[in-house]
């Protein structure tokens, strides 16, 4: 759907509360909560509370009403990618936390707790502000939001990520829905598009990719007439977002012309892909939904040509085939008077983690292989130089040249004895 930030004709669904930990999840909440829409009475529909305890980081934020910083005195100088530093700051201001968090989300249909998976701070806390939420009324109304790191972020990142999200993955029946922001799926798609651009570019598109996806989900559900009866609501993508498990987004976009109904293969295989690939993450086995539902939206002219009785069919028999055991499977259509192509969005949650963390477990311990016969190893060169011993010296030194030598080499060598217990070197005299 185009122009979803400039038209003034669309509502929204929820009213969405970003909880952001940590540099990463407080990029990603501060991004959706700069969304603006030409709606009257709602041009910022997205709140955000950012907390981190890197001073710095959280001054990079520019003041908005609807966003809200919280520092974590003590703690100033950040986490260094140390978990139970991120934990311990968060307890600590737990209270403070927990007095912000219900006064500023107070009118939110749900709250979605961002971390970036791989550091101190939004790693270590993320446990915490799920229980500290759950504490306190938001049990039915939040969900999480985490991106995986990369391969080449180093082991450290990747441990703290696989740390928690094994503890998260315990708690998965318990948890509102997970959605899996794959960093390494966004850089290699967005790699391949701007090749010569930087790491914080990419982080910049990331977050705005992210904070987009999430926000056309919200606008599609709530801003058009229904046709054909079914309406994909407001209480139904509530709904959605409460089911335990990942959530998957899908879009897909064809030009008005670009579908022939009577040719299944001008729209059913990259239907398929679309849900398979999904928006911010991939590799999930989507047998295990339990719930999928699918909005489509065109101008009327297409919608009326289009979204005859065969091609949802066909939508169906697709959705079907995926998520045989999905006991909620909805198809939607819409018509969008000023929609200028045909978007189709699919939402599937319930789902299992996605293929990335096994990726990412195979990757953590092979590094620790690696690393562990590498150490073992005896340096070459530490070998060759024990192998090594200068040529004899001279005992007396030349004192022709310097009347005084001999006697200040007997000094210093009398210097180092006496302060053997200070040297580092200390070892090569024994
Ligand atoms: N998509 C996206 N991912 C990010 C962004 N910033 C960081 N990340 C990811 O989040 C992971 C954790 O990094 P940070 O959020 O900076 O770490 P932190 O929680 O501040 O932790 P400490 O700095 O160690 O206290 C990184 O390894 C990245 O994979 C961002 O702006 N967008
Ligand atoms: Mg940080």
């Amino acid at each position: 759907m185009k122009n979803v930030l400039v038209r003034q004709d669309l509502s929204l669904s929820l009213k969405f509360g970003f909880l952001g930990l940590g540099m990463g999840g407080c990029s990603i909440a501060y991004e959706c909560a700069t969304i603006k829409t030409q709606i009257t009475n709602n041009h910022n529909p997205y709140t955000a509370l950012l907390i981190n305890t890197n001073e710095v980081d959280l001054r990079k934020f520019s003041e908005h009403s609807n966003v809200r910083k919280i520092g974590l005195p003590g703690y100033e100088k950040g986490a260094g990618r140390d978990i139970a530093i991120g934990e311990a700051a968060f307890k600590e201001h737990r209270e403070m936390i927990q007095k912000e968090a219900t006064e500023f989300f107070v009118d939110r249909d749900f709250i979605w707790v961002i971390g970036g998976l791989g550091g101190g701070t939004g790693t270590g806390s993320i446990l915490e502000a799920i229980r500290m939420l759950y504490a306190n009324g938001f049990k039915d109304k939040c969900g999480l939001m985490i991106t995986l790191p990369r391969d080449n972020e180093g082991s450290t990142v990747i441990e703290n990520a696989l740390d928690r999200l094994k503890m998260l993955a315990a708690a998965l029946k318990n948890l509102g829905c997970i959605l899996v922001v794959d960093n390494q799926k966004l850089y290699n798609d967005f790699i391949k598009k701007q090749p010569q651009a930087s790491i914080s570019e990419y982080l910049d598109y990331s977050n705005k990719y992210i904070a987009s996806a999430l926000h056309e989900i919200n606008v599609v559900t709530s801003s058009f007439n229904p046709i054909a009866g079914y309406h994909f609501d407001s209480s139904e993508l509530l709904k959605t977002l409460q089911s335990p498990g990942l959530i998957s987004i899908g879009k897909l976009e064809f030009a008005n012309g670009a579908i022939d109904t009577a040719n299944q293969g001008t729209f059913l295989p990259d239907f398929k892909k679309s849900i398979e690939n999904g928006t911010l993450s991939d590799g999930y086995q989507f047998e295990k939904a339990t719930r999928l539902a699918v909005s489509m939206v065109a101008h009327p002219n297409t919608a009326k040509r289009i979204f005859s009785m065969s091609f949802i069919n066909s939508i169906e028999s697709t959705v079907e085939s995926l998520s045989p055991f999905a006991t909620e499977k909805s198809i939607a259509v819409y018509d969008d008077p000023k929609g200028e192509d045909i978007s189709i969005y699919t939402l599937v949650s319930g789902l299992g983690l996605p293929k990335r963390v096994n990726d990412l477990v195979l990757k953590a311990k092979e590094t620790q292989d690696k690393s562990e016969d590498i150490f073992a190893q005896e340096d070459s060169a530490i070998s060759a130089l024990a192998g090594f011993s200068r040529k004899k010296v001279e005992a007396e030194v030349n004192t022709a040249q310097d009347p005084f030598a001999n006697t200040e080499v007997a000094a210093a060598k009398l210097d180092i004895k006496n302060k053997d217990d200070f040297d580092p070197f200390s070892i090569l005299n024994k």
